[in-house]
């Protein structure tokens, strides 16, 4: 605490989650740190905004440089910050690539992790520690999925998270440190890495739009998902850490959608038949699958308070709007004074781009 405010530090607060996290808690009054590593082109575009301050001690937000992989790093970063709070949000979060990464998977996402744990058992923190577990966890297990159901892991990503699941479990009941799991399903929002499926879909979309791109290439398009919204599941994390008892949450929408539901909703907000544009390759197909996610959120309900809101349509249209809102800035296809315009404007403007495609004649 300073001056009466909660201190939180987020690792990979650069990323989706953690940028919607800071914005939260400094919503909420809190002081927030975040670790950053370090990289050649700026990795802090979804946190440059927050960055006003300046580093000191009662500064509302700012980043050290660190890694998951360096205990050195994490240690100091703890010494310095002494945080109320610590969300450890940071990993290598892309499952296709954790086939290819294994190693280093393993290394930030379940090593990272124990560096942490181990840190504040060591140094004797008073602190409360969320870790970001994932419904990748649950990996072949037939849906629907809760806290009770078996954990098989399909890929390296998914045994780093269930490992890293455990650890934070274990040194809640070995050594008393209030340490939570959220087992969050899917969530997306304009701000999603343009690597995962929804993003990947939305962006090209907009592409294919302003005539930048034909194609979109997938690969499996029969995985089942559930898939929410990252603003929201932020939320969860928070209520998780703010329980008189440490304990394991899953956060989900309680609906789930085939990759292909997704492409073809996309599509479909402009009336293009998404088989014209859709193209599959081996490339983007994983060595496992995890065929179907759904979660059971029960738990979180009736604990923590907490419910899914931003179901399915919605944010498929949200992540289109601004995928083609950014597009046709960029191409000058809208004034600048047109950016603040209503989201129907947005899906106007896709539909007249849209029926100039469908013009083109798809059997040749
Ligand atoms: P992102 O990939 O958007 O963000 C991950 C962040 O971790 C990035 O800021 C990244 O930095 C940072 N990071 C990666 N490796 C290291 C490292 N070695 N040391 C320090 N920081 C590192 O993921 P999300 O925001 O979507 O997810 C947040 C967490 O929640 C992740 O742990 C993810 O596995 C987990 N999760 C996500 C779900 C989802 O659907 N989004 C569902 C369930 C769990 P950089 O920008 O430099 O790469
Ligand atoms: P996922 O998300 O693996 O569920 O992990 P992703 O969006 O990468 O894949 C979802 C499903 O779509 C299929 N798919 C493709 N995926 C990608 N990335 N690119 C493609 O071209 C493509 N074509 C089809 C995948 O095979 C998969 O079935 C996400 C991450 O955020 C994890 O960090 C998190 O833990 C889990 O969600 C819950």
């Amino acid at each position: 605490m300073i001056n009466g405010k909660k201190v939180a530090f987020i690792t990979g607060i650069g990323g989706q989650d953690g940028s919607y996290l800071a914005e939260l808690l400094l919503s909420k009054g809190y002081l927030v740190r975040g670790m950053i590593r370090r990289a050649s082109l700026p990795n802090e575009k979804r946190v440059e905004h927050l960055d006003v301050h300046g580093e000191h001690s009662e500064s509302p937000y700012y980043t050290v440089y660190g890694d998951l992989s360096d205990a050195s790093s994490i240690r100091n970063a703890l010494e310095k910050i002494q945080p109320d709070e610590i969300y450890n949000l940071g990993a290598q979060s892309h499952v296709g690539i954790s086939f290819k990464n294994p190693e280093s998977t393993i290394d930030f996402n379940l090593l990272g992790t124990l560096r942490i744990l181990e840190a504040i058992r060591d140094m004797n923190l008073k602190c409360r520690f969320y870790q970001a577990s994932s419904s990748e966890m649950f990996g072949i297990s037939p849906p629907p999925q809760n806290e009770n159901t078996p954990m098989l892991p399909q890929s390296p990503y998914g045994i780093s998270k269930l490992g890293a699941f455990h650890l934070t479990k274990m040194y809640r009941s070995a050594y008393g440190i209030f340490a939570s799991n959220g087992i969050l399903f899917n969530h997306e929002s304009p701000r999603r890495g343009w690597n995962f499926v929804t993003k990947k879909i939305t962006r090209e979309i907009s592409e294919i739009l302003v005539g930048e791109r034909k194609k979109i290439i997938l690969g499996n398009l029969n995985a089942m998902r559930d898939w929410g919204y990252s603003k929201e599941y932020v939320e969860a994390m928070w209520r998780i850490l703010q329980q008189d008892e440490p304990d394991d949450f899953v956060i989900s929408t309680k609906e789930t959608h085939t990759v292909k539901d997704f492409v073809q909703e996309a599509f479909g907000i402009f009336g293009l038949n998404w088989e014209h544009f859709v193209e599959i390759s081996d490339r983007f197909k994983r060595p496992a699958e995890v065929p179907a996610l759904l979660g059971d959120c029960a738990k979180a309900e009736k604990i923590l308070g907490w419910q899914p809101k931003t179901k399915f349509k919605e944010l498929v249209k949200m992540m289109i709007v601004a995928d083609l809102k950014d597009k046709l800035k960029e191409k000058g296809i809208v004034a600048v004074g047109d950016a603040d315009n209503h989201d129907d404007f947005y899906i106007e403007k896709g539909n007249e781009l849209a029926d100039r495609i469908k013009s083109r004649d798809f059997s040749i």
